[in-house]
């Protein structure tokens, strides 16, 4: 699925969806699926945190989720592993602040998408010199999910980056919800990065339909 300009990028954003099999009660392919079906615009595979697979395993279970993907020319988005986005030929990676530079990450995938996590404004404009196509910014609102985020820190980076004239596309993440997502598209955020509200759900497909309500 080819991403073809920043507007193209900007609505691929706005339902974005990411899980990995620690952050799913069924099976991952069933909950994306499911998400699919209830109208998620992207999907990013982060296979982290306890029981997470590595390996053989880890390539199986994104060979599959890609491959739904593709089926619903939904844009897939790996987590982290360069390598693998390469090997899969993913539509690109999200990176951190403790990942590699961006100029090498920008060096090895070509022209794929690079997201990339940032926390103030001076990470906002190295990310931006070294070619990122849209930043995540979190987490809004506090969250279980990832074990070493930093505290929450609401919209306030959002409406800065906005305020200071940034118009790259941004997700916000961190305990968003169908309640609390318009606040962060109001803020000046593109769409909105979703894991629980969508992957614990007790129906995917309502929760993901809940989300796309609130932000389109
Ligand atoms: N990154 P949930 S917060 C993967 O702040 C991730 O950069 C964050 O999960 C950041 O929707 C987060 O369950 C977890 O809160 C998001």
């Amino acid at each position: 699925m080819k991403i073809g300009n920043r507007n193209e990028l900007s609505e691929a954003l706005k339902v974005y969806f990411i899980i990995g099999s620690p952050n799913c009660k069924d099976n991952p392919a069933q909950v994306l699926q499911e998400a699919i079906e209830g109208g998620i615009t992207l999907f990013q595979f982060r296979e982290k945190g306890t029981g997470a697979l590595t390996d053989d395993k880890k390539v199986e279970l994104a060979k599959e989720l890609q491959k739904i993907c593709r089926e619903h020319q939904i844009p897939f988005i790996i987590n982290d592993d360069i390598g693998l986005a390469i090997a899969l030929n993913a539509d690109g990676v999200h990176i951190g602040q403790e990942d590699e530079p961006i100029e090498e990450v920008r060096k090895k995938i070509g022209d794929k998408i690079i997201g990339v996590s940032v926390h103030s404004y001076d990470e906002a404009m190295t990310a931006l010199e070294g070619g990122a196509d849209y930043f995540g910014i979190g987490p809004v609102f506090p969250t279980k999910t990832k074990e070493d985020a930093k505290p929450s820190n609401g919209t306030k980076l959002i409406e800065e980056l906005r305020d200071r004239g940034l118009s790259i596309p941004i997700v916000g993440i961190g305990g968003i919800t169908a309640e609390n997502a318009g606040s962060v598209i109001q803020a000046g955020a593109d769409g909105v990065s979703v894991i629980t509200a969508i992957s614990h759900a007790p129906s995917v497909t309502v929760a993901a339909q809940a989300l796309r309500k609130s932000v389109f």
